[in-house]
């Protein structure tokens, strides 16, 4: 049975991959790091009881800031395959962090790879490369062939992370490839990420949960795509017989006020009602627009998304409806339960429930 260790297991990516591999029949190790609250959500649903011995995805705690844990796990599991998708993810708070975000997404995969360098059995070793290393794009489309030109902490954190592992694989022969994945969006999207912002918004604002939704830049044009579909390139590129660098995205280019009309449309709402622009959400430089140019994907690993971007926003409105409804229905309930409890305190207070002397 092939082993895969997937760090950033929790996140976004990291569910849809587990589930993919475990689908393959590969026993799948995940990192976590220790949180003071469960941050395993995404991945419960496919958890096993870690005492059982035909249980085929196992969590380990771990951080990729911390170098000795990352050999300690390599070398106790023997890994085929290592998916780094750990990252602290957000462009907008890698102004706020940088340094942190340069320890975890740049020094962090450094890490691993110093780590895998001492793993006696062969690995191979995925990078979770980023649209985002285009930035202030040179050309247009991105394809592998074009220059990175990155606009925040991040995404030169993600160069640094690029070259590092294109650097590994040609000083020691090491199998490793980079992914450079265009903006993938799903149910399971972190709230804080636009798509899922707006499609969480929207939904509650239709059924009465929310007055306003505060954006920032609405001229903004990503490529985006379905994570679901996402997951299966990375896997494709580590089945290959040499290690090779990607580009993954669906070729469709459109803006943050294309998602408002398409989600808001979907609920028969007129967003403009509705949005405020908050200039907290600007950032200090920009990446206005990305278009991703994935031929050799599709004729190498012969990979092509299924989803597209309608059926993409519809699949996360959907799923935010579901979920916008399940919080109306809570919060009636707390509101009922309250009631009982003043009635129960007041009833107390007037003797009626009173403690017997
Ligand atoms: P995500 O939902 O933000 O998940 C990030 C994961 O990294 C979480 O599991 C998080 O753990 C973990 N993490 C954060 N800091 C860590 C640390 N110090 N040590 C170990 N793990 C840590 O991100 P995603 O959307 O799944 O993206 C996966 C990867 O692809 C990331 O590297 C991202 O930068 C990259 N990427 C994403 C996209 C996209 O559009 N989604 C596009 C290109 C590249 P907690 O749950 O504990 O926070
Ligand atoms: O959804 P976003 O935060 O994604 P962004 O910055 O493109 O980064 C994501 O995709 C990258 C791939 O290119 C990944 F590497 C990265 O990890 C992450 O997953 O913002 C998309 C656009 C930006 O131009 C932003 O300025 O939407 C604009 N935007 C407008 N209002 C907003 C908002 N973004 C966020 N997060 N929140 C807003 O209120």
């Amino acid at each position: 049975m092939k082993k895969a260790i997937i760090t950033g297991i929790t996140g976004q990516d990291g569910a849809y991959l587990s589930e993919f591999l475990l689908k393959k029949g590969y026993a799948v190790f995940g990192l976590i790091r220790r949180s003071s609250s469960f941050n395993t959500g995404r991945i419960n649903h496919i958890y096993t009881d870690p005492h059982d011995p035909n249980g085929r995805l196992k969590l380990i705690f771990g951080d990729l800031t911390d170098g000795s844990n990352l050999a300690k796990v390599f070398h106790e599991i023997k890994p085929d395959e290592v998916y780094n998708l750990g990252a602290q993810s957000h462009v907008r708070v890698s102004f706020d962090q940088p340094v942190y975000t340069a320890d975890v997404d740049a020094l962090g995969t450094l890490r691993i790879l110093e780590a895998l360098r001492s793993v006696k059995t062969p690995v191979r070793f995925y990078q979770a490369s980023s649209s985002e290393m285009f930035g202030k794009v040179l050309q247009t489309p991105q394809t592998e062939k074009t220059p990175f030109y990155p606009r925040s902490p991040y995404g030169c954190a993600k160069v640094y992370a690029f070259w590092q592992t294109v650097n590994y694989r040609e000083s020691y022969g090491m199998f490793n490839c980079n992914g450079i994945l265009f903006n993938h969006e799903s149910p399971r999207r972190g709230e804080t990420f636009v798509t899922r912002k707006i499609t969480r918004g929207a939904t509650r604002i239709k059924l009465g949960l929310q007055q306003k939704l505060f954006l920032g830049n609405l001229d903004a044009r990503r490529d985006w795509g379905f994570a679901g579909d996402f997951v299966e390139a990375m896997w494709l590129m580590m089945q290959q017989d040499v290690a090779d660098d990607y580009v993954i995205a669906t070729g469709e280019s459109h803006s943050v006020r294309d998602l408002l009309d398409e989600t808001f449309e979907i609920l028969d709402l007129d967003w403009k009602k509705y949005v405020e622009i908050d200039p907290r959400y600007y950032r200090p430089a920009e990446v206005d627009t990305l278009l991703g140019d994935s031929t050799k994907a599709r004729k190498v690993l012969n990979w092509q998304p299924k989803v597209n971007f309608k059926e993409l926003v519809r699949m996360m409105v959907e799923s935010d409806l579901r979920l916008a409804q399940r919080d109306k229905t809570k919060l009636r309930h707390q509101e009922s339960d309250e009631e009982d409890v003043k009635m129960i305190m007041a009833q107390t207070a007037a003797g009626s429930l009173g403690h017997k002397k």
